[in-house]
């Protein structure tokens, strides 16, 4: 009985350390044509800054394999496209004015962003 409280506690933890306190390492990336790879939950580079009022393009090469890693969304963006395994997906994205941009997977588990300024 005991073990299965102890048990169930352990499992309360990982689930808050992985939702809120887990924050996997940004690395930020400037430039417009940049490659983004998806692996072990996490988008490389995640902060990727952008000169205001031009297009770029990014190319997301996803080689995780979870279902999760499927989609990219850019909500504010209204893009939403799936992300073939082992394959470059190229991503058009429009001249955007300076701001930060969130990109994520469906559940939100893979974050990303784009710091659009000078
Ligand atoms: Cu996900």
């Amino acid at each position: 009985m005991l073990l299965v409280n102890l048990f169930g506690l352990a499992l309360i933890g990982l689930i808050i350390w992985w939702f809120w306190l887990y924050r996997p390492e940004q690395v930020d990336a400037d430039s417009t044509a940049i490659t983004v790879r998806v692996e072990h939950g996490v988008y490389q580079p995640a902060h990727i800054h952008l000169p205001p009022d031009q297009s770029s393009v990014l190319s997301f090469e996803r080689v995780d394999e979870s279902p999760c890693a499927e989609m990219v969304l850019f909500p504010e963006l209204e893009i939403s496209e799936s992300l073939p395994v082992n394959r470059v997906k190229t991503i058009r994205i429009p001249p955007l004015k300076s701001g930060e941009y969130e990109f994520h997977c469906q559940m939100q588990m893979y974050r990303g962003k784009l710091i659009v300024s000078d």
